[in-house]
């Protein structure tokens, strides 16, 4: 068993590592392409980043195991994996959009230990260890407290296929009326640590891939959190879970 503050530890240090000279390396100039269709971007710096990330753990924890939004994918002998999305928002890393992260995860195969998401334009590091709390920079955090749809402000994002896309909008119809106001961010790492420190009271997205939700959803339940992290995420303060769970249940989020 290894300890979720070791792991947090290395999680931190190299989120905000790399981070910041992917923010370097941005300003030189990048290639990038497309993968899943036209909207899903990834640049030659996420491959960076990736291989970096994995060479850093690597080295620290060799018998661990990895997965990665960019292909990485090792088995290991330790009983860690690790979960990485190494620039998550990358189209707003592509158009130098504030709401890009390196988001990095260490799990022991049924739940997340460790897990640090660094915002590298607003230099937040936000980080949490199981039964740890969660932290933003070396502050603690905490969920809102809103218990109103009326006054609650939305994050949410959007997949890439088209037919997804369509109905993500057409559930939007039946949420936007019943809330303070929508926020699509870009990213669903930090949308989560925004629900984390109460920088929006509620996030919900369908379909998101491991690497995008790992480090967040446990930043976000160690802060106080109602989480969700199946095919459908969604987390809020607990006095806002009963209704919002509700709203986007009957939208068909
Ligand atoms: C992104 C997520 C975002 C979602 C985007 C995309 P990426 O991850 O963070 O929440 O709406 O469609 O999946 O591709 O930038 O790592």
């Amino acid at each position: 068993m290894s300890d979720p503050v070791e792991l947090l530890d290395l999680a931190r240090t190299i989120a905000r590592d790399v981070g910041t000279e992917a923010a370097e390396r941005r300003q030189t100039g990048f290639s990038w392409s497309t993968k899943s269709s036209s909207a899903d971007v990834v640049t030659e710096i996420d491959t960076w980043a990736e291989d970096t990330i994995v060479a850093r753990i690597g080295q620290a924890r060799p018998d661990d195991g990895l997965i990665g939004e960019e292909g990485t994918n090792r088995t290991g002998t330790s009983g860690i994996s690790w979960v990485i999305d190494p620039i998550d928002g990358t189209t707003n890393f592509l158009y130098d959009i504030v709401g890009w992260s390196v988001s990095i995860a260490a799990s022991d195969g049924t739940r997340a230990l460790a897990g640090a998401v660094y915002d590298p334009v607003r230099d937040e590091l936000f980080s949490a260890s199981l039964g740890g709390g969660a932290h933003r920079n070396d502050s603690s955090i905490s969920v809102s407290s809103k218990d109103e749809l009326a006054t609650a402000l939305i994050a949410t994002g959007f997949g890439y296929a088209a037919e997804r896309r369509a109905h993500q909008a057409d559930v939007l119809t039946r949420v936007l009326p019943h809330v303070r106001d929508i926020r699509r961010l870009g990213g669903a790492a930090l949308d989560l640590c925004a629900v984390a420190c109460g920088r929006v009271d509620a996030y919900f997205e369908r379909g998101l891939s491991p690497w995008d939700s790992a480090a967040g959803a446990l930043i976000a339940a160690e802060a106080g959190a109602h989480v969700v992290d199946d095919a459908l995420t969604w987390a809020c303060g607990p006095q806002l879970a009963d209704a919002f769970g509700g709203l986007i249940e009957g939208a068909g989020a």
